[in-house]
């Protein structure tokens, strides 16, 4: 990990110069961030550092500050108070440190001044305010957009984090399986999930989604019921995390009780999965695979009997799928779990078209070698979804209802890998560890 992680440094560092020479700037300050404070409250929410920071520095407490310049080694102000509350955070024995050239402080004003020289500097942070009285340009968009850019772009490094994030949330997911098997609740899954993997809630990339039967067809379902017991289906969507990177996996699964068509959707969606993941190349358009994903629901429902009285062509064109699948196919992974860089064509931050047939579609275009990205189709059977449908005079014939009725209450399907676009094709990051024997 350690050499790992000097490559990633020095490829940060040719980066680096790349933007300070195209913005002409002598450095970047990245401020880690300040603790949000509760209204009228002495309480803080889970800290998040600033993602552009974590890019460069592990370290998750607040308050540090980072010194790019070119053809130097960056410097890391280190904040440390001398506040007996809490545990102070500190780099002594930490690997990745030898990096930094370090200064500490306990004071907060002392963080400006020991940053020495920022003359035609840009400053990236929530610290945004006080940046700006010091005399910084904050937040300059055209450094944010070219800093996204390269951001998609994963060194090696970033992808063995989220391979590791992978591997970790996967004994979660072997876990929580277990679990469902045996009957237990909501809470108890996701009790289970973190008990596996050996972290807090606090600690994990997204608040994980467990949701049985209907809930499972709520896209981020976020209770955790304890009086639903075996249920016939279950959706657990969830992450770990390692050094700042996420893994955002997601299974569906059933029983042998479980009503047949049900199972056969889960099945087919399954296949299809699998076979989005296999068209993850570079040059890809995202925007052609969420157009085929949707061609390849309208043929699982007319297959099931769900949708009839049209073909594949005209389900798609009068927009059907959409009512059972109305998210995107995925997105970027990595630092954020809606990682950046999926909407822009370039380092410009230049975007494009953004098609009102898929607003949700997060990622649009071509894939790039080294981009991690999810692979997540899903088919839900959401009654706020139908009602629409049902209401409408045009499209109303093309659906089963008695067979609706039958599936609402069985809930959704969402299967979801992450996987990473290589020269020849793509690495699937999550099957390795975990695949989808979703009869238990
Ligand atoms: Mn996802």
């Amino acid at each position: 990990m350690s050499t790992l992680f000097k490559q990633h440094i020095r490829h940060q560092i040719k980066r680096l110069e790349e933007i300070l020479s195209e913005h002409s700037l002598d450095g970047l300050v990245l401020g880690a961030g300040t603790p949000f404070v509760y209204f009228r409250d002495d309480q803080e929410a889970p800290f998040h550092p600033n993602p552009y920071f974590t890019h460069w520095c592990p370290e998750r407490s607040p308050h540090h500050f980072l010194h790019l310049r070119a053809g130097q080694k960056p410097k890391l102000v280190f904040y440390t108070p001398k506040d007996y509350w809490y545990e102070q955070p500190s780099v002594e024995g930490i690997d990745w440190v030898d990096e930094f050239e370090v200064i500490q402080t306990d004071n907060l004003e002392a963080r400006w001044t020991l940053l020495g020289e920022t003359k035609r500097h840009v400053f990236i942070g929530s610290e945004e305010k006080e940046a700006k009285e010091k005399g910084f340009v904050a937040n300059a968009d055209k450094v944010l957009a070219h800093l996204d850019w390269f951001r998609a772009e994963k060194t090696s490094y970033e992808i063995d984090c989220i391979e590791k994030a992978n591997e970790n949330a996967a004994i979660g997911h072997k876990a929580a399986r277990k679990m469902f098997k045996k009957g237990a609740n909501e809470l108890e899954v996701h009790l289970a999930f973190l008990e596996a993997v050996q972290c807090s809630e606090y600690e994990l990339p997204y608040p994980s989604i467990v949701g049985m039967n209907e809930k499972s067809a709520t896209l981020h379902y976020q209770k955790k019921r304890t009086g639903v017991k075996k249920a016939d289906v279950m959706l657990i969507d969830c992450g770990a995390r390692v050094r700042g990177y996420a893994s955002d996996i997601t299974r569906t699964y059933v029983r042998k009780k479980t009503p047949r068509i049900f199972r056969n959707l889960l099945g087919t969606m399954d296949a299809l999965q699998k076979s989005l993941c296999k068209q993850v190349r570079p040059g890809v358009s995202y925007f052609d695979l969420q157009v085929k994903t949707h061609r390849a629901i309208a043929e699982i429902l007319l297959d099931a009997g769900v949708l009839k009285g049209c073909d594949v062509d005209l389900a798609f064109e009068k927009e059907l799928t959409n009512v059972f699948y109305p998210h995107g196919l995925g997105h970027m992974l990595g630092i954020q779990v809606h990682d950046v860089g999926g909407f822009q064509k370039d380092h410009t931050g230049a975007d494009d078209e953004q098609s009102p047939k898929f607003p949700k579609l997060r990622m649009r275009r071509a894939l790039r070698v080294n981009e991690v990205v999810t692979v997540e189709p899903g088919l839900y059977f959401m009654p706020l979804r139908l009602e629409g449908l049902k209401g409408d005079d045009d499209l109303r014939k093309y659906v089963k209802w008695s067979l609706i009725d039958e599936l609402v209450p069985l809930g959704g399907i969402r299967i979801e890998d992450n996987v990473v676009v290589t020269n020849s094709g793509y690495r699937n990051l999550t099957r390795p560890y975990l695949k989808s024997d979703y009869l238990v």
